[in-house]
């Protein structure tokens, strides 16, 4: 890690002010006005376990990590789906979603996944991540993916299919009909018989119309207030080293992760790591540390974690935030298996906040 680099002393209310990503200034906003550097991996196993959980640890958190693909049960309609309702109590508590996808592959296949398939990540997650294993290119392709589904939601098409006879005056400017009967008349001016006409029509319509305010019954027209909406963009984090024991991700790799992230800032928000990996003068990556752990309650503070006897390996947040200069530490069974997991989650986000301010001197 470099000494002191300058982003390591600022408040996150400044560094809001110089990141380059517009989700990453949001995100900097969020954590200073919630006093929270917390997420939380929400690695539950049904949908109804990961929307109680959400809802109620989501005033202590900035970030909800989700493994989508661990969850029975997920909903995937794109209207009132299990991401549709993740995103109503994000609204809600005032956080951000994260797949941990840990995308890897050739660039058109990432974008598929990214962007299609069966749960449409880009359609509810704010923030996925991305293993650059397969090379660079792979994230100009997510990158290429969000731009083009983030110039495409300002528009929405609006399909509607008619079947039956048409009435004359039905068909607006612009719509396209397969079948026009309407003046199926013959020589003697009587009606032919006309048995079915299908129309079907199609027509972009602004984002911002009334029509598309995303509604469901999980009550979305509650907002967390201070701090509007977030932006539409998506942010990219690219793991950049793992916190498992024996992780084989070479220092050239954790390099390659930081050119790369340079290269597209635009869509880059910053590193999955171990520890801080701004170095250049003007670098204002965010980044999010998981392999965190607090001793049980009343415990030697910075105390050992024993890890969890299948890889994970665990550090404090005073060390990962004060002593490795991490933003935001990514909490999982820390918090879930806890008896009381709102209240543990509180402890957490109490003592990280606490290494953040030490930090800041
Ligand atoms: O706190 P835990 O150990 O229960 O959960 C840690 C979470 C899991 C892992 O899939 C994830 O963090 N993770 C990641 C991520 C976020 O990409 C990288 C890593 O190096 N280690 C790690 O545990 O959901």
């Amino acid at each position: 890690m470099p000494d002191r680099h300058p982003t390591l002393l600022q408040p996150y209310s400044e560094r809001a002010k110089t990141a380059t990503h517009p989700l990453s200034r949001y995100l900097f906003r969020l954590m200073d006005l919630k006093a929270s550097n917390l997420c939380l991996s929400a690695d539950v196993i049904t949908a109804r376990e990961l929307l109680a959980l959400a809802d109620k640890v989501g005033p202590s958190i900035v970030v909800l990590k989700t493994h989508y693909d661990l969850i029975s049960g997920w909903d995937y309609n794109p209207q009132t789906g299990t991401g549709v309702k993740l995103a109503a109590l994000a609204r809600k508590h005032g956080f951000l979603i994260f797949e941990d996808r840990k995308f890897v592959d050739i660039g058109k296949t990432v974008q598929m996944q990214y962007t299609a398939g069966t749960a449409r990540i880009i359609e509810w997650a704010h923030i996925t991540n991305a293993n650059i294993d397969a090379g660079k290119d792979m994230v100009r392709a997510m990158a290429e993916a969000a731009a083009n589904w983030k110039a495409r939601i300002h528009y929405e098409v609006k399909t509607s299919v008619s079947v039956g006879t048409p009435v004359a005056g039905q068909f607006e400017d612009g719509e396209e009909q397969n079948n026009n009967a309407l003046d199926d008349r013959d020589s003697d001016g009587r009606k032919g018989s006309i048995v079915s006409i299908t129309t079907v029509t199609q027509s972009f319509e602004p984002a911002d119309s009334p029509r598309l305010a995303k509604t469901n019954e999980h009550g979305d027209e509650l907002v967390f207030p201070g701090i509007e909406e977030p932006p539409m963009d998506r942010g990219l984090l690219l793991l950049a080293q793992m916190s498992s024991k024996g992780c084989l991700m070479t220092k050239d790799y954790t390099q390659a992760c930081v050119e790369a992230a340079r290269e597209h800032k635009d869509f880059v928000m910053g590193y999955v790591a171990q520890e801080a990996l701004n170095s250049a003068p003007d670098d204002n990556f965010i980044h999010m540390t998981p392999g965190c752990k607090l001793p049980p309650p009343g415990e030697e503070e910075n105390g050992h974690v024993e890890g969890d006897g299948l890889g994970q390996q665990y550090n404090t947040p005073a060390k990962l935030i004060n002593i490795l200069g991490t933003d935001i530490v990514i909490v999982g069974r820390g918090i879930i298996q806890a008896a009381d997991p709102p209240s543990e989650a509180e402890r957490y986000r109490r003592k990280a906040w606490k290494a953040y301010l030490t930090r800041l001197g």
